[in-house]
């Protein structure tokens, strides 16, 4: 059984504003282009949930808000350098306590922790992850717990902000029943407006479309709306160290330190990764290996070698001398995971630069 969560930290760039400052604490607060008393041009990022009840929200012309909220609101510049780092802190709190962890975009992430077993367990963890962000980072959060990524999605919306919503596989048909089409991840104004021409506002009423006839309407997003109406999504998180290389990791069944067993297992996840980047025809010139230990203190280290290669050999040797320093520290604790992965692939044969 998956058991996914997703995470969105609750009017980002304005609580890190109204945090840094005491002052703005309850206040209404739009961070966005500089409204130049209505003439400014640009878009609002953000409005604390305060402002929001003006009726400003991301995205909207600076001009407009202004208009809104003047000598209300205060206005804000958008300080992306500091929000990024407070981002890479958070998700660094995340990468503990997930086996995987997709970041998809400044505040948000996918975390996969089926290893806790149960949604109840998994609720219990999201309440340390609310504690330990709004401790260490002083900034509220939603979380959203389901079996795959779009009723997690979906569910972290649900009760913002500061939000725990978990619709176990049971709930999921009724949890979505009610709730506007909108909410399913893809579907913006427009297809909202064609749904509304056929008499579909609900997910419910989304239902009673054949699929045929979504297939009809929208093409191939047509079946993913069908699937999607029904709390049906098997994409995978995917971390992003996945993305740009072949990897593979590996839980173990029980936290080791049995180096004849680490070596063994990392064989086998070299073997794989090797097979694919031979079916692929692909050459590699990186190699990474990451390692977990049993309390989630993780560490990945790379080796680029000079030429691009297909070596066998190479991956596994590389791979275990990159191995070593971390088998030193099995004294103090035990390993949890290993992963392994090859990246800056070209196509075997072609130029390089
Ligand atoms: P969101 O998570 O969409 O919004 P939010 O965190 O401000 O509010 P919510 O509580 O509803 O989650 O986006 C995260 C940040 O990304 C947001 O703080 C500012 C930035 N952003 C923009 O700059 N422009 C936009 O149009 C949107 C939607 C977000
Ligand atoms: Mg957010």
């Amino acid at each position: 059984m998956r058991i996914i969560m997703h995470l969105d930290l609750d009017a980002f760039f304005a609580a890190v504003e109204q945090r840094d400052n005491l002052e703005l604490k309850g206040k209404p607060v739009v961070v966005g282009a500089n409204p130049k008393e209505g003439k400014g041009r640009g878009v609002v990022s953000t409005a604390s949930y305060e402002a929001r009840v003006f009726g400003v929200s991301s995205g909207m012309p600076i001009s407009k808000a202004w208009r809104l909220c003047a000598g209300r609101c205060v206005f804000l510049p958008v300080n992306y350098e500091k929000y990024s780092q407070v981002s890479s802190r958070i998700m660094k709190i995340l990468s503990k306590y997930a086996d995987k962890l997709e970041q998809t975009s400044i505040d948000e992430a996918y975390l996969d922790v089926s290893r806790v077993g149960s949604f109840e367990k998994a609720r219990g963890l999201a309440i340390a992850i609310k504690k330990e962000i709004l401790r260490k980072e002083g900034l509220t959060c939603s979380i959203g717990i389901a079996q795959n990524k779009l009723v997690a999605k979906i569910a972290s919306d649900y009760k913002k902000p500061d939000g725990l919503t978990v619709v176990p596989p049971g709930k999921v048909w009724d949890f979505l029943a009610p709730l506007n089409v909108r909410k399913i991840p893809g579907i913006g104004p427009k297809t909202a407006f064609a749904l509304s021409k056929i008499k579909v506002r609900t997910i419910a009423e989304l239902r009673r479309v054949p699929k045929d006839k979504l297939i009809e309407l929208f093409g191939s997003f047509g079946k993913e709306m069908y699937e999607y109406s029904r709390g049906i999504d098997e994409s995978p998180v995917v971390e992003e160290w996945e993305h740009k290389q072949v990897s593979r990791q590996f839980t173990f069944e029980e936290d080791t330190s049995d180096e004849a067993l680490i070596f063994e297992t990392m064989n086998e996840l070299v073997k794989d990764v090797y097979q694919q980047i031979l079916s692929e025809k692909k050459a590699f010139r990186t190699v990474t290996i990451k390692v977990r230990y049993e309390d989630f203190e993780t560490h990945t280290s790379s080796r680029t070698l000079i030429e691009p290669t297909q070596s066998f050999e190479a991956m596994g040797n590389v791979a275990n001398e990159l191995l070593q320093p971390f088998l030193k520290r099995l004294k103090e604790k035990k390993l949890r995971l290993i992963g392994f992965g090859v990246s800056n692939l070209s196509l075997k044969g072609q130029a390089q630069r």
